[in-house]
């Protein structure tokens, strides 16, 4: 069905390492070498490691990634490795992971570059500065892919901050300069996150043991910035909600299919999410909605291969191709 809507993607595969999380990685590991870190630690389902792993080498600093074992996309795990991290594959899921680098952080001098590091969460606001510069406005919703739930949590205080509004979410790093708010737009937006069916502990209001999805990007059962997320979604006035894989995957292709723009499974979650919710009518006609496209498709060829329409394999022959494209045009 049509709806009259403005919806706009904010395609985060652009950054330097292909997803949102250079944003954040950039400040956190400034922060670390200003702090006098020689190495940086993170579990990862594959989007953090590649953005450390290149951070923490241009810093020339060492860095250990904890990857689930044959369970993050190849190239992520391309990244981590060609970036000259050392990569730690356990066998056990990112939450496990998680719990295991907070461990050895308080054994060794490593710094952790997850996003309990609250310097994640100021690199990774500024999507919402970028966004109400794009449109003059915030817009009325904006929706995204949960996993860990820093994202959500950080493009709330992003909104808030430019709305010279408060929020439970910010979790303020001690030694910064004091939270200032900039009232340059008069409100903020509601905020809409959606979790993979199978990884979906927020919406369940409880953790998934064995989290399990297409979208490896958000295969996670206890999200570490669970409560900030949950105070996002309370003083916005939004909700989360979940997609199923088909849904994701069916919406990943009809995005790349119809405007060209190619990202991963995990970050077409967010537009899955609100393509059900405009059919529910829980987002009215006439709004403006943006959804934050987290990570590039080229991390994923395994998923993107195995979906899409299988190569035709001709003689090298002119009549040949006529033939494909003749039965094409027909
Ligand atoms: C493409 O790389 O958690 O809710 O370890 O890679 O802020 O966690 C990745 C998360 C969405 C979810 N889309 O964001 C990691 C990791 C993509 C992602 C998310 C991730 P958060």
């Amino acid at each position: 069905m049509r709806k009259d809507v403005r919806l706009y993607a904010k395609f985060e595969g652009l950054n330097p390492t292909g997803s949102f999380k250079d944003r954040g990685m950039t400040v956190a590991v400034t922060k670390a070498v200003e702090a006098g870190a020689r190495a940086i630690i993170c579990a990862s389902t594959g989007n953090t490691s590649a953005s450390a792993a290149a951070y923490a080498a241009r810093a020339g600093i060492a860095c250990f990634v904890l990857i689930p074992e044959g369970k993050i996309a190849l190239g992520k795990l391309s990244q981590a490795t060609m970036h000259g991290s050392t990569v730690i594959q356990i066998r056990g899921n990112f939450d496990d992971g998680m719990r295991l680098v907070q461990e050895v952080s308080r054994r060794l001098p490593l710094n952790v570059v997850n996003s309990i590091n609250p310097y994640r969460l100021q690199g990774q606001k500024t999507v919402a500065f970028e966004v109400i510069e794009a449109l003059g406005e915030a817009p009325d919703y904006h929706a995204l892919p949960v996993g860990n739930a820093g994202n959500i949590t950080a493009h709330w205080i992003g909104y808030s901050e430019s709305a010279g509004a408060d929020t439970l979410a910010l979790k303020r790093p001690a030694e910064m300069p004091a939270y200032r708010t900039h009232k340059i737009v008069d409100r903020r937006p509601i905020m809409l996150g959606y979790q993979a069916s199978g990884a979906a502990p927020i919406v369940r209001g409880r953790p998934v043991e064995n989290p399990e999805t297409v979208a490896t990007a958000i295969r996670i059962g206890n999200p570490v910035s669970w409560q900030q997320a949950i105070a996002a979604g309370r003083e916005s006035g939004g909700w989360f909600a979940e997609c199923s894989d088909e849904e994701i995957l069916r919406v990943q292709k009809l995005l790349a299919q119809t405007e060209g723009i190619f990202c991963e499974p995990a970050s077409a979650a967010g537009l899955a999410g609100v393509l059900k919710d405009l059919e529910l009518g829980r987002i009215g006609e006439g709004s403006t909605i943006v959804c934050t496209l987290t990570g590039h498709g080229l991390k994923d060829p395994d998923t993107a291969i195995a979906q899409g329409a299988k190569p035709l394999t001709v003689d090298a022959e002119l009549r040949a191709i006529e033939g494909v494209i003749r039965d094409y045009l027909k």
